[in-house]
């Protein structure tokens, strides 16, 4: 009898013994586990630290970007290549990139930085959008649908407002939303006729609705600015904000 009761005493205990280190296992599979989501989401998160200038030529960037960086109006010239420097607020600071607007080297770019990018500033000149604005609503399509940007932040900010005739950013928003729609269809249908399914359109908004920006998964906010005048506070506001 007392025999029984030892072995079944001695069967208890490992089974006691297998039982913690189960729960041992579990609990270091779970440590792991976490670890290893940490990680992936710390280097997807600190892969993407820059902010991009990006916008027609002429709108700008490169008078933000120097204000920006140095407070100060630099002469400028038409960009042939990116000006990149280090914005600072405190004791953070992100890199920061002015993408050359003309036609011919944006795409080159912009495909350099798109993939570490976390913040989109679009400029727009607030003066002579009415005579762009299907160039400027071309150009912020090819980069809203650009699958490399849906995680980003996206900032269209309407610059030159110490002009008189500047428009302001809600009557520039409404244009655009306006134009994109018009750019979408003109894409959807050029797309059907050719039947070209290598070459995918991204459809952008809601299907059945009018293009608005508040549709797309991306934050697309609207700000005013002036380059020239270092009016630039809700700009600075909104990187800080990301920093
Ligand atoms: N009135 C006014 N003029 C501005 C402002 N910002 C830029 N400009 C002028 O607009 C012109 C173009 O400015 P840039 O900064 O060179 O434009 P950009 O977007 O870098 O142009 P690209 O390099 O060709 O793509 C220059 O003559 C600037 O002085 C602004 O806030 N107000
Ligand atoms: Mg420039």
């Amino acid at each position: 009898m007392d025999r029984i009761n030892e072995k079944s005493n001695g069967n208890d205990a490992i089974e006691q013994e297998a039982g913690d280190i189960s729960q041992i296992l579990i609990a270091l599979i779970a440590g792991l586990i976490i670890l290893v989501i940490f990680f992936i989401y710390k280097s997807r998160s600190s892969s993407r630290r820059h902010f991009i200038l990006t916008g027609l030529c002429d709108s700008g960037k490169s008078v933000v970007f120097t204000q920006l960086l140095y407070s100060k109006v630099p002469e400028t010239f038409t960009s042939i290549a990116e000006n990149v420097g280090t914005y600072q607020a405190g004791r953070l600071s992100a890199p920061l990139v002015d993408i050359p607007g003309h036609e011919r080297v944006r795409d080159k770019f912009f495909d350099q930085y798109k993939n570490t990018t976390k913040g989109v500033i679009f400029l727009v000149d607030s003066v002579t959008i009415q005579k762009d604005v299907r160039d400027v609503a071309d150009f912020l399509y090819t980069i809203l649908s650009d699958p490399a940007i849906s995680p980003c932040s996206i900032l269209i900010l309407c610059n030159k407002q110490d002009e008189e005739m500047a428009k302001s950013a809600q009557v520039i928003k409404t244009l655009l939303e306006k134009e994109m729609n018009t750019v979408r269809k003109t894409r959807t249908s050029k797309l059907q006729s050719v039947d070209d399914s290598e070459n995918k359109v991204v459809f952008l908004g809601k299907e059945g609705k009018d293009f608005e920006f508040s549709h797309l998964s991306q934050n697309v906010q609207f700000y005013e600015g002036s380059g020239k005048n270092n009016d630039l506070a809700n700009l600075s506001d909104w990187i800080d904000r990301m920093l």
